[in-house]
């Protein structure tokens, strides 16, 4: 059988073909509405914002095509805005018009008590039968989200021949699947899913719709509503060593390079894509990239991190994140590209995120400038817009500073028992470009709010002066920025044992770790890291 994949220019469905590819199916795209009513089994994939996911369709006439093959009872299966482009319509796009195939409006989660969008791992599975598992769907599986927009499981009405898989996310209790003999709809990527989201591809191709299961616990089924889990990140900082080669490298405090007494070379502590791979078989819930220097002013069709991302998404099926250099480029020939090309290559080649560094703090300094008003053409604004707020991740480099007193800067101080060199009582974080290398006057709340209002999806908060040092995150500054923001926070920088995740999970309101030395020097595994997770009662996907 040949998988078709209508490509109607959404984001990442490089990953989608991978996973299909991987489990042994043919792949080819539907380009033109009239190849649907052709093709033996369709996947409709999407990303990104519910209007240009239907505007797109309805302009190019694939609306009734793709409404009538889904209705057929021919294989279909749809994923993330795909399942809800199957409604009505969407309060994100509400001169939009779904397809309509079920009734409703597809709603905006609660940001009350809980970061949006919902990004992570989460259960999946149909509760109303405890004797049958469909297309996979096991209770205690966990599968990747990413959306800030959802169906409510409450009043939903579908037709009799229909199951709906749910998810709960704090206390709002949505559609994650729904499901028939032929019938695949899904608000998770399963692309994205580890083992458990190509065991729900492979049973849809196959067509293995239902199997029986016997004797499950069914005080499993209950906890599986616990929700979205804590993530466990693990990041590779890329650069080319000085003999050219590309390898994975880790800073102290951002310096890279070996002590003089050493040779004061660049750290090479492994190649990208074998680490990657490594860490998908550990069990990290995502993969991030960061060309940290070099190679930026090579032609773009030819950065080695496109091929890095390439090779990697062959096997790897947890998110990617690329950052470095994510920005508007002009090629050594002279060929501008914008932000959002740029970030187009990347996901075109297996990137699902991409992380904004220093074009982040100066679209910020804009944004005050210029009384916090949009102008929608800054890269976070831009690559959000095409690909979606869940792309977009600001990284940031932040260096603490020490005051006496609060009064002493206009920026957000903290009162800190970690005194500075001279006694200081007081300190706030300063924000840098250029990996550290030059200070800026924002700090970081100041930084994040601007690009949360410009339409970046997370924030990965990194800390210089922890960076590297193996003594635990910085807790005042990871619970400063999570307490200014409703997107989802990363804590990085200075893991050194498994403690350390635990102390910033339960010290901190931070919906991911991430961390880089301890894999590479494989001090601990994240294996270990989330055993010892589990053990101390934070939810991980194991
Ligand atoms: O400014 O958009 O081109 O992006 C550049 C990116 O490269 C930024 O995300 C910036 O953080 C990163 N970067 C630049 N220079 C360095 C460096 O180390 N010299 N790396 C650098 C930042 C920090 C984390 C690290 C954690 C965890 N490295 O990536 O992985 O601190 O480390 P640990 O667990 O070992 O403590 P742009």
């Amino acid at each position: 059988m040949t998988v078709s994949i209508l490509d109607y220019g959404s984001g990442n469905v490089r990953s989608l073909v991978n996973a299909i590819q991987h489990l042994g199916y043919d792949v080819e795209w539907i380009r033109s509405p009239e190849e649907i009513a052709k093709a033996e089994c369709l996947i409709f994939p999407g990303v990104g914002n519910f209007g240009f996911v239907c505007d797109s369709l309805a302009k190019e006439g694939y609306l009734e095509p793709l409404r009538e093959y889904a209705l057929s009872g021919k294989p279909f299966m749809a994923v993330c805005v795909g399942i809800q482009a199957l409604f009505e319509g969407s309060v994100e796009a509400p001169e939009s018009k779904g397809l309509g195939i079920f009734p409703g409006l597809v709603q905006k989660f609660q940001s009350k008590d809980k970061s949006v969008p919902h990004v992570g791992w989460n259960s999946c599975a149909v509760r109303s039968n405890t004797e049958k598992e469909f297309y996979g769907l096991r209770p205690h599986d966990k599968f990747y989200f990413v959306h800030s927009y959802m169906m409510p499981a409450d009043n939903l009405q579908l037709p009799s021949d229909f199951h709906v898989a749910t998810t709960r996310y704090g206390d709002e209790m949505f559609v994650g699947a729904i499901l028939k003999k032929n019938f695949l709809a899904t608000q998770f990527h399963p692309e994205k899913s580890g083992a458990a989201g190509l065991r729900c591809i492979k049973a849809f191709l196959s067509g293995n719709y239902e199997k029986a299961i016997s004797g499950l616990d069914t005080q499993l089924l209950e906890n599986s509503s616990g929700g979205l889990t804590k993530r466990v990140i693990a990041c590779l900082d890329v650069r080319s060593n000085d003999a050219g080669d590309l390898v994975v490298t880790k800073g102290d405090q951002y310096d890279v390079r070996e002590k003089a007494a050493v040779g004061g070379e660049v750290r090479n502590l492994g190649k990208p894509v074998e680490l990657c791979q490594r860490y998908f078989e550990e069990g990290a819930d995502e993969v991030v990239f960061l060309n940290i220097t070099s190679f930026r002013n090579c032609p773009l069709v030819d950065a080695p991190m496109l091929q890095v991302l390439a090779k990697a998404a062959q096997t790897v099926f947890v998110p990617l994140t690329v950052g470095g250099g994510i920005r508007d480029v002009v090629d050594p020939d002279g060929t501008v590209y914008s932000a959002a090309e740029v970030a187009g290559t990347y996901f075109r080649s297996g990137a699902d995120k991409v992380s904004i560094g220093s074009d982040a703090v100066y679209a910020a300094e804009q944004f005050y400038s210029n009384d916090k008003k949009l102008t929608g053409t800054t890269a976070i604004e831009t690559i959000s817009a095409a690909y979606g707020c869940q792309a977009v991740v600001i990284s940031i480099d932040p260096k603490r500073q020490y005051v006496k007193s609060p009064e002493e800067t206009k920026h957000h101080a903290i009162k800190t028992p970690y005194r500075g060199p001279n006694g200081e009582e007081y300190a706030w974080y300063q924000c840098t470009v250029k990996g550290g290398r030059e200070y800026r006057d924002m700090d970081v709340v100041e930084l994040a709010k601007a690009c949360e209002a410009m339409g970046a999806g997370e924030v990965l908060l990194n800390c210089m002066d922890q960076d590297g040092s193996n003594a635990g995150y910085d807790i005042e500054l990871i619970r400063l920025v999570k307490q200014s923001v409703k997107i989802p926070v990363i804590a990085s920088s200075g893991a050194g044992v498994s403690e350390h995740f635990e102390h910033v999970f339960k010290a901190t309101d931070c919906d991911a770790a991430l961390a880089a030395g301890i894999f590479h020097r494989k001090t601990c595994s994240i294996e270990n890291v989330k055993e010892h997770l589990q053990k101390s009662d934070v939810l991980v996907r194991l």
